[in-house]
């Protein structure tokens, strides 16, 4: 008998953004992400006003999904995948978020993304808004911190909630909804970077329009939480957060304290709205000590109420270490830098790698809201040789994630109730943060390189392999 559960939904993770391509076809409108251009590790990535002529642009091909669906999803199914987390482009179905009408072309594609889905048995897993907002909402209403984004945010979930009912179950709303809680989630996520123009990282950091725009998503969210609920009783709709889970940096109760404090803002702040329906009682004192004031509605804190999730989804990559010392053995992260950890490794690209800390942040997760769980972004970035055979041994890769599911088995022991794990980037695709192809998680390489050339040929890696009989065991062979 294996530990986790008979109808447990192994898959993969990847967001339309990063994967799709086709950024300016059949009538998609430009995201906030079709306006960066890439980036490396040390040098980020740019955000644009205008698209400019001759830069790359890493969303605008990307490693093309949208030509490519088929092969991909026939490949999916080869592993034995039982949920595909994928996204929808918002721009594609309304090309500047605001439109009455929505764009058949947009629909028609996810119909056939969902349609070879049923056809392996694959049930679709669609986060709804996943770092792509249409860029024309950023240029009119700086994105999230205009209250019109709620409804504009809820007729497009009315639509492709009709659309696809019968095609799809799971639902999540918003992506590490989180990010917003961090500066780099402006550009992301809340999309509050009106006539910004420079490296990503030089974006002027605006707490009380990002926690604004946090307030606004988590309405919209709510609202069409309760929406579903009432109209498909058979969806199921989960939040996503950015589980990046901090340990004080020494036993000393003021690093504790502030790891606590560090953990309430970055991860929990999100997490108590969505599963509690109310904003957790701390939330003063984070308003208080970024001197910002949210503006509520009447209803709000109803709709909040009324709008609980029924699964809790989150990212985990790495975990960092916090104390009253924010300058001590900085290291770099997701979203957000941290301090090293002396007992962690790290990744190319400096994410410290933490399995134990995966069981750790379950236990947490589960202890506080007893709501059933996934994992649904988890993995390494690496750069893949091929080798003079054609083939990529990446035994590091296979490494990470043996760990990661091993403590992920060790938590269902503990008792947390576990749904399913969808590894990020199970195909290749654009990086989030830098833009690069190089920064790898596929179990099937994409030649597809930095300069933006490459054949788009697909070759399975080692992992892929792996992968599939970790599937077939049901987690059981490692
Ligand atoms: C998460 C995002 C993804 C993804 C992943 C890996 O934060 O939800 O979109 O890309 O991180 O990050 P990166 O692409 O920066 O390596």
């Amino acid at each position: 008998m294996s530990v986790l559960r008979e109808d447990f939904l192994w898959g993969g993770a990847v967001a339309a953004n990063q994967f799709e391509g086709a950024w300016n076809v059949d009538g998609k409108g430009a995201s906030v992400s079709d306006h960066c251009t890439n980036g490396s590790h040390t040098s980020p990535k740019r955000l644009t006003v205008n698209i400019e002529e001759g830069t790359l642009y890493p969303s605008h091909e990307a490693i093309d999904f949208y030509h490519h669906y088929e092969e991909d999803i026939r490949l999916f199914a080869e592993m034995g995948f039982k949920v595909f987390r994928t996204s929808i482009n918002w721009t594609r179905i309304f090309p500047t978020g605001m439109e009455k009408e929505p764009n058949e072309a947009g629909l028609a594609f996810y119909d056939r993304v969902f349609e070879e889905c049923q056809k392996y048995g694959i049930e679709p897993l669609v986060t709804i808004s996943h770092y792509e907002l249409p860029y024309a909402l950023v240029e009119k209403y700086n994105g999230w911190e205009g209250r019109e984004l709620i409804e504009l945010f809820e007729h497009y979930c009315h639509v492709i909630f009709e659309r696809y009912q019968d095609k799809v179950k799971y639902w999540l709303t918003f992506n590490e909804i989180n990010a917003g809680t961090m500066p780099m989630g402006a550009v992301l996520s809340t999309g509050t970077v009106k006539g910004f123009t420079g490296p990503i990282t030089e974006v002027p950091d605006d707490p009380q329009s990002r926690f604004q725009a946090l307030h606004h998503q988590f309405v919209a969210s709510a609202r069409v939480i309760r929406y579903a609920h009432e109209h498909y009783p058979q969806f199921q709709l989960g939040n996503m957060i950015c589980f990046v889970t901090s340990y004080p940096t020494t036993c000393n109760p003021a690093d504790v304290l502030a790891n606590q404090e560090h953990m309430r803002e970055m991860n929990w702040y999100c997490s108590d709205v969505q599963a509690r329906g109310e904003y957790p009682a701390y939330a003063k004192s984070i308003w208080k000590k970024h001197g910002i004031t949210i503006k509520m509605e009447d209803g709000d804190l109803e709709d909040l109420k009324n709008g609980i999730i029924d699964f809790y989804t989150f990212s985990y990559y790495m975990s960092n270490t916090i104390g009253t010392d924010p300058e001590a053995n900085k290291g770099d992260g997701n979203l957000i830098a941290g301090g090293k950890n002396p007992y962690l490794e790290s990744s190319d690209w400096g994410w410290q790698i933490d399995p134990k800390g995966l069981r750790y942040t379950l236990n947490e997760i589960y202890d506080r809201y007893r709501l059933p769980l996934m994992v649904v972004e988890n993995g390494l970035g690496a750069r893949d040789e091929i080798a003079e055979d054609g083939s990529i041994q990446d035994d590091y890769r296979i490494d990470y994630l043996r760990k990661h599911i091993q403590e992920m088995k060790g938590a269902v022991e503990d008792g947390v109730d576990l749904m399913g794990y969808t590894p990020w980037g199970c195909i290749d695709l654009v990086s989030a943060s830098t833009g690069e192809m190089a920064k790898r998680y596929g179990f099937i390489y994409v030649e597809k390189y930095d300069d933006g050339t490459g054949s788009l040929a697909r070759r399975k890696k080692k992992s892929f392999d792996w992968y599939k009989n970790v599937i077939a065991t049901n987690g059981e062979e490692l």
